[in-house]
């Protein structure tokens, strides 16, 4: 997501890609005998791919491991390394920069920790982050991710369908729309002083979309509980959409009848709308979403590559929309 600028023009700041990345990098393809990382590796099995991943990119060794089992819903792609996923990250919550989650999101505590989960449902109660943790059986699902500014990144998240959730609770007939609100606390978020948005953060999904196989509550990544500037210890994984709508840190699931309008919409309507699926014929209204920059691939030459309708889960979720305008519910 990105601030208004004065100059229209410029390029995203995604586009220039903090040095300490490509440092990181070389010293990861040092520490891989400089073959692994260099572009030209065969396909490999999500089981691969995450073992090689791990292996070279290594994680927090502090960090509590999760086990998961892999998914057949998981892309075949090489996923992007560790340092990248957890280096580069929107999170605004803690400043508006690439680099400010990793330097500030360590101030969130994690626990105590649960999710409220009400509105219109036969069975409205919280969800300690515990019980979360055991609710369903954890799997990895290694999905596409694409952010709205341009760039996308391959992830292995470990979580559970949302549709284990929302069947607990028995929405009621008027149950429509889902409202995910995260945590807001100005105690341990630096940059909840700056109103980029109203606080708190909230995003949502039709119920159809909410339930749909795809969409994840997510607890984890490449092996082990979620890391703060990632939205621990809970959020949403929604791959077809632009990365905004995955929102983290979640508090608070509200089932409701009307649409509801979304953090970005309210801060800018003619920018983002309700739906927000990745759709490579529908630009942004400052920049083509034709194509992307996939984060760790190669060099500063690479090419970008063409962005894929739904981001690439077009069998899966095209079904939802079938009959709609996605120029005008975009
Ligand atoms: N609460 C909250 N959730 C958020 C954001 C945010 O600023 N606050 N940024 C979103 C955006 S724009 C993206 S691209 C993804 C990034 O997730 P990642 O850092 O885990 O890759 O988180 C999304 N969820
Ligand atoms: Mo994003």
């Amino acid at each position: 997501m990105l601030i208004r600028r004065h100059d229209a023009s410029a390029p995203p700041a995604s586009e220039i890609t903090p040095r300490a990345i490509w440092r990181d990098r070389r010293q990861l393809i040092a520490a891989a005998g400089g073959a692994a990382l260099g572009g030209a590796l065969p396909t490999l099995s999500p089981t691969q791919a995450l073992a090689s991943s791990a292996i070279m990119q290594g994680g927090d060794p502090k960090a509590q491991k999760l086990a998961a089992t892999p998914s057949r819903l998981s892309t075949p792609e090489r996923a992007t390394p560790y340092k990248l996923v957890t280096t580069y990250n929107n999170f605004y919550e803690f400043g508006t920069e690439k680099d400010d989650p990793i330097k500030h999101a360590h101030r969130l505590r994690t626990r105590p920790w649960s999710v409220k989960v009400d509105g219109e449902v036969a069975k409205p109660r919280s969800f300690d982050i515990d019980e979360l943790l055991t609710l369903a059986p954890l799997e990895e699902r290694i999905y596409r991710m694409r952010c709205v500014e341009g760039w996308s990144m391959v992830i292995p998240w470990i979580g559970f369908p949302m549709a284990e959730l929302i069947r607990r609770v028995e929405p009621t007939s008027k149950a429509r729309y889902v409202e995910f609100v995260t945590l807001a606390d100005p105690k341990q978020m630096n940059g909840l002083a700056i109103p980029v948005i109203s606080w708190p953060y909230m995003e949502a999904l039709r119920l159809d979309e909410a339930m749909h196989p795809l969409t994840l509550l997510t607890l984890g990544l490449y092996g082990e509980v979620l890391p703060k500037q990632n939205g621990a210890p809970v959020r949403l994984v929604v791959p077809w959409k632009y990365g905004f709508k995955s929102a983290k840190s979640l508090v608070s699931i509200r089932f409701v009848e009307k649409q509801p309008n979304t953090s970005w919409m309210r801060s800018s309507p003619e920018e983002y709308g309700f739906y927000s699926n990745v759709n490579p014929e529908v630009s942004h209204p400052r920049w083509s979403q034709a194509t992307e920059r996939r984060l760790g691939d190669d060099g500063f030459m690479q090419k970008r590559r063409s962005t894929l309708m739904f981001n690439g889960y077009t069998d899966q979720v095209a079904s939802l929309y079938s009959g709609m305008d996605l120029r005008r519910n975009f």
